[in-house]
Formats: C-alpha cells, structure tokens, sequence
C-alpha cells in the first residue's frame, strides 16, 4: 500500500511537471510569435506578411488548440483510470471486453475530428497552391548559390547574391540574409512566382508569406505570394544544395506602387546594359 501511493504521489508529481513544461512551451510561443525576423532562440513563427501566410498561421493557431484539448482529455481520462482503478481500490477487475457506445464513440469521433482538420486544411492548401489573374509574373531561377530574377513583362533580369561578411554594414543588414540586388516587388499585388533551376535541386522558401516551393532542373514550378506591408522579407534556400547552400539567401523588398515604378524604371537601366553573365562552377563564361 505504501510503495502504491510513492508510486502515485510519483506519477503526480511527473505529470505535473510536463503539464507545466507543456504550458511554459506554450506561453513563449505565443510571446515570440510577433517578431519579423528569425532570432537566435525564437520560438514561434515570423509576423505574417501574406493572405495566404494569415491563413496558414490562422490554421496552425486552431490546431494548436484542437491538439491541446484533446491532449488534456486524454492525460485527464488516464490520470482518471491510475487513479480510480488502481490495484488496492479494485481489487478484482471487471473482466468487460465488449462495451458497443464507447466502440463506435472511439470510432466516429476521431474520424468527425480528421473531418474539421481536413477541410479548412484542404481549403488553405488550394488557397495557397495558385493565384488566378496574377497582377505580374516572377520567375526565380536558382543557381548554386545566387538567385537569378527574371521579371518578363518588363524584360529585366538580374542576379542576387549574399553580401559577403566583411561587406555588411551592421547598421542596416544582416549577415547570410542581406543581398546586393533583393526581389523588388510592389504591396497588395498578386505576383505569380515561377521557379526553376539550373542546376542542382533548390528551394525558394520566404517563410513570412509562407512560400516555399522547390526549384528543379528542367521544370518551372507556380507558386504566389502577395505582400501586404512595406518593407524587407528574408527567406533561404532551404534544399541542401552544395556547399554555399547557406550562402544564397532570398530579400523581398515589397515597396509602395509609386516607388516599385520609380524603381523599375531604374532597374531597365541598370540590369539592362549587360547581358547577365553566365556563372558555372569555378567561374564566369562570358565575363
Ligand atoms: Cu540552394
């Protein structure tokens, strides 16, 4: 009887303590879930940027929930059952194998459960897929390890590449997420991204507007993104692809529709007086 209540008071008290690690997790995610750019130790994701990141983050937040009530009711119903139908309080168990309510209860919740997951799941999934009637198209090529920019209304393409470490200016950029050259687009348009590679398998992945979609060789995958605020995203290549892989980091500048013209203009002159160099592994070839 003695080593039966250690052996409860025991599980209590480790139950207790994951119940309020569980909590603890749960409380810093929340707090770091508003900063708008990855830090060391930060829980939680990056400010959404995006329709499609707000729904997606919507979701995770209402799964979030759902898988908490469930865990609850599961830890509840066993601390329950240690409890009220431990050896000394039930000393000869009932020898039920059969109880038909509780068998199709067991059956036909979780599948009602699968059921309110997949289908705002299934909806945001499609959401986020494709864009129809796109204001522009983008087409992102990766190379090992730069980002080629290709905007085909405008007949501008340009390469981005990391600044390297001992370029950063600390004031205004980050090391392995500043660029020379970022992805210029303007707010609330719908742009239709089309990725490629010319090379190895890469991954265009902006995490803020939840976009991220594999770059293969031979092929052009769609994706969309639509940034609602001004200002500097940063994404990376997140398909290990050689040995720069951390090298080739994505900046999306989503600039007001007045500045995106001021720039593109700029842009025809600049990335237009030469055509882009061709880069291959050890060098340039038409440089
Ligand atoms: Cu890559």
């Amino acid at each position: 009887m003695r080593v039966e209540m250690e052996q409860l008071k025991h599980f209590v008290v480790n139950a207790g303590r994951s119940l309020g690690l569980s909590l603890a997790i749960f409380l810093v995610t929340i707090s770091g879930a508003m900063a708008s750019l990855a830090k060391p130790w930060q829980l939680g994701t990056q400010d959404p940027v995006s329709p499609v990141a707000v729904r997606i983050f919507e979701f995770h937040d209402y799964l979030l929930v759902l898988i908490t009530i469930i865990t609850l009711f599961v830890l509840g119903l066993m601390v329950y059952v240690c409890i009220r139908f431990r050896a000394s309080r039930n000393p000869t168990p009932s020898r039920t194998t059969h109880n038909t309510l509780i068998e199709i209860l067991w059956t036909a919740v979780p599948v009602i459960i699968l059921v309110i997951v997949a289908v705002p799941s299934f909806q945001t999934l499609y959401y986020g897929d494709r864009t129809y009637e796109p204001d522009m198209t983008i087409k992102v090529t990766a190379n090992q390890w730069y980002w080629t920019y290709e905007y085909p209304d405008q007949d501008i393409t340009f390469d981005s590449y990391m600044i390297p470490k001992e370029e950063i200016d600390p004031a205004t950029q980050t090391y392995l997420l500043s660029v020379d050259n970022p992805l210029v687009v303007p707010v609330g348009k719908k742009i239709q991204i089309l990725v490629t590679s010319n090379d190895v398998m890469h991954s265009f992945f902006v995490p803020s507007a939840v976009v991220q979609i594999y770059g293969m060789i031979g092929r052009i995958n769609e994706t969309w993104m639509q940034i609602d605020k001004e200002g500097t995203v940063f994404g990376q290549c997140n398909q290990i692809c050689g040995i720069d892989h951390s090298g080739m980091p994505i900046a999306v500048k989503a600039v007001s529709p007045e500045a995106y013209a001021t720039w593109l203009a700029e842009a025809k002159i600049k990335f237009a007086a030469a055509p882009a160099p061709i880069r291959v592994a050890g060098g340039t070839v038409n440089e």
